[in-house]
């Protein structure tokens, strides 16, 4: 049988879904940076408002640049995105690990850099974006995500 043939089974074979997703997290990431905090340890994300697309293929890049830990903390985003993976890169921008599966949140440690790759599956008017470390959220660590 030739490719052309091949091709086309191999289409009507694979579930739609699971064919669309592996066309979607082939493309190039639109990269969208955050930080938790900053160098004066203000308890806030910068920016802290989020916008996202469906069906696109995006890198958000967690940057923590204050002295403390902090986490990236959003349900509305973890149950509205397909997680393709989450790499931790070290201050030289070398990829240190890739970690695999659905995410609920991330911490980032002082300094620390994480790379959330994901294409949002579903739209989100305004979902909730926090720290979780006690006192944070309260002292202004909030932020919205939406998905259009
Ligand atoms: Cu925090």
């Amino acid at each position: 049988m030739s490719g052309i043939y091949l091709s086309i089974l191999f289409m009507l074979v694979m579930p739609w879904h699971v064919y669309a997703a592996g066309d979607l997290t082939a493309q190039k990431p639109i990269v969208v940076s955050v930080s938790l905090g900053d160098v004066n340890n203000r308890l806030r994300f910068y920016p802290d408002r989020l916008q996202f697309e469906t069906g696109r293929l995006y890198k958000l890049v967690i940057k923590n640049p204050s002295k403390q830990k902090h986490y990236f903390t959003s349900a509305a985003l973890s149950r509205s995105v397909f997680t393709r993976k989450v790499q931790i890169v070290n201050p030289a921008g070398k990829t240190q690990a890739e970690i695999k599966g659905q995410i609920n949140e991330i911490e980032v440690y002082p300094g620390g850099i994480a790379e959330w790759w994901f294409v949002p599956v579903k739209t989100v008017r305004t979902g909730k974006l926090h720290c979780t470390i006690k006192g944070h959220t309260e002292a202004g660590m909030l932020g919205q995500i939406s998905i259009k």
